[in-house]
């Protein structure tokens, strides 16, 4: 007899799931919670509800098989299977070598494989059956990013009846770019499966919108599109809305952490480390070349050159998380930067005082806060990026109104944090002016703008963008009921009059008596 899997009302489905396998001296294994933002966003609206991840484990077999399904923390995972070739074809290629690139202006050139494609159709195909193996009828289904664009469509050819959504957390391509895509029309087709898309920013839906509508001749109206699936007849049109809800941090988690006195004394013991510098700046990034760390550090270079800084007074700090080892780009890009580093110390570093200090490390989240409380300066300067969380992390971690950010336009957190000091990455003129205005603004001006940086991200943290997509889904492709200020009076004045109306009838009852 085959017992058949538990189902779950909301199932979220990710490339990774949101732990790692840690292994005791004793060589007993289990699993730990990855400290990811993704995890922290869904924590809120998974807990308290039959909830369900599907992603893969982070370890392949031989044969590409599933690992048993299993709960951590109270949240059943059910673990997708990749064999060492999938791994490379459908996430280092297809995903990290095709779709980056183009999804990022192709500030690499991108590389196209048919094999990389059909591994990226099978594997999104083996999701799709794993969501629908947990998923409760009429349940909800929440696929996030672009590794899993065909899911949608597969999903829904299995499991019509589930509510599906699909978030995009890097930006979505204008059409001259994503045309360049052989696969462009199964993309999009794959994505149309959903009832709701949702992207960092408008603009990316809207770019969205125009591949339909320029590229596969598809109707659009507002933030809508409709169309007629491939393979069914004339009359079952489908419409799906493509919308922005631009993903945040857990500001009160990360804010109540910056306060710790253990994350306040590592601040103070990391400044006293590097010399108490006047001023500290401050990169973390993966390293990606989408980031713009070679062009901070040739700024950064530059303004040495040209003496308008020098250790160990101005000292950067430029912390590297290791990502995408095994792509060409990525391990070019390490070379490169490791080469610049080691040049700007070369020159301009003297004994006990280097130029960049250059950290190749991933680190827990209180190092990580103590560290943005360190920076008087925080420099972020990507080419492209569909939000940088890094970004809003420092905002959160500044209760002290301290330190400046120096924001790239390119950015998607660009679109909310305009108080930053902001900069086109591409100008290395730009960027040096940027970083001295942000350098030597007064002390009540910066404070100024850390305070409204602060109250845009307190207001608008990942709890509400988990919750607003999630109301998105449910009455897509409508825009979800909000009450207006003026529906919001007319609801008010409608109760006022219910209750006088109540009053009176209760006073005349009372004076009708028995
Ligand atoms: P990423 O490209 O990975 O995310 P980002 O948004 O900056 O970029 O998130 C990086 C996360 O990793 C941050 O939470 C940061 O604190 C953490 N991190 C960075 N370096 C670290 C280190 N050395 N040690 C520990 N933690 C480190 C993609 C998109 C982004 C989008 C996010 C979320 O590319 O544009 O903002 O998804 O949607």
């Amino acid at each position: 007899m085959t017992v058949s899997a538990p189902t779950f009302d909301l199932v979220v489905a990710a490339n990774r799931l949101p732990v790692d396998r840690v292994v005791d001296d004793e060589g007993t294994s289990t699993w730990r919670r990855s400290p990811g933002g993704l995890v922290t966003a869904m924590e809120p609206v998974m807990q308290g509800r039959e909830a369900a991840w599907v992603g893969w484990a982070g370890e392949t077999s031989e044969n590409g098989q599933d690992l048993e399904p299993f709960t951590v923390d109270g949240i059943f995972l059910r673990p997708v299977g990749l064999s060492p070739k999938e791994l490379e074809e459908y996430y280092e290629g297809f995903s990290n070598d095709t779709l980056w690139p183009i999804y990022h202006d192709v500030i690499v050139q991108a590389t196209f494989h048919r094999d990389w494609w059909n591994t990226y159709r099978m594997v999104n195909q083996r999701f799709a059956e794993a969501i629908a193996e947990v998923a409760a009828p009429g349940g909800t289904v929440w696929i996030h990013d672009y590794q899993l664009q065909l899911c949608p469509a597969m999903l829904r050819a299995i499991r019509p009846d589930v509510r599906i959504g699909w978030f995009n957390h890097i930006p979505f391509p204008p059409v001259e770019l994503f045309a360049q895509l052989p696969w462009r029309r199964a993309l999009v087709e794959g994505l149309l499966g959903a009832d709701f898309l949702g992207f960092q920013r408008t603009a990316d839906a809207g770019n969205f919108l125009r591949v339909c509508r320029r590229l596969l001749g598809m109707a659009t109206k507002a933030d809508t599109v409709t169309f007629t699936p491939p393979g069914d007849d004339t009359t079952a049109r489908r419409t799906v809305r493509a919308s922005a809800i631009p993903i945040s941090v857990d500001f009160r988690g990360i804010d109540a952490l910056s306060r710790t006195p253990e994350v306040l004394a590592r601040a103070a013991e990391i400044r006293a480390s590097l010399g108490d510098p006047k001023v500290l700046m401050l990169g973390v990034d993966r390293l990606d070349y989408t980031k713009g760390i070679r062009h901070r550090l040739k700024a950064y270079e530059e303004l040495l050159q040209d003496k308008m800084i020098a250790p160990p007074e101005v000292t950067l700090m430029q912390v590297a998380t290791p990502s995408r080892e095994r792509v060409d780009a990525y391990r070019q890009l390490r070379e490169e930067i490791e080469g610049t580093v080691g040049r700007i110390n070369g020159e301009y570093s003297a004994i006990g005082s280097p130029a960049v200090y250059y950290l190749y490390h991933s680190y827990p989240r209180n190092e990580m806060a103590a560290m943005f409380l360190a920076a008087d300066v925080m420099l972020v300067t990507p080419l492209r990026d569909g939000m940088n969380l890094v970004a809003k992390e420092y905002v959160t971690c500044r209760h002290d109104l301290g330190g400046a950010l120096v924001l790239s336009e390119f950015a998607g957190a660009w679109h909310e944090l305009h108080q930053a000091f902001i900069c086109n990455p591409h100008d290395i003129e730009g960027v040096k002016q940027t970083i001295l205005r942000a350098i030597n603004t007064p002390v009540d001006e910066r404070q100024r703008r850390m305070k409204a940086l602060r109250k845009r991200v307190a207001t608008h943290d990942v709890q509400r963008w988990a919750s607003r997509y999630l109301e998105a889904l449910a009455s897509a492709p409508f825009r979800p009921h909000r009450p207006t200020r003026a529906s919001d009076m007319e609801r008010r004045g409608a109760e006022r009059a219910n209750r006088a109306n109540q009053r009176r009838s209760d006073n005349a009852s009372e004076e009708v008596g028995d």
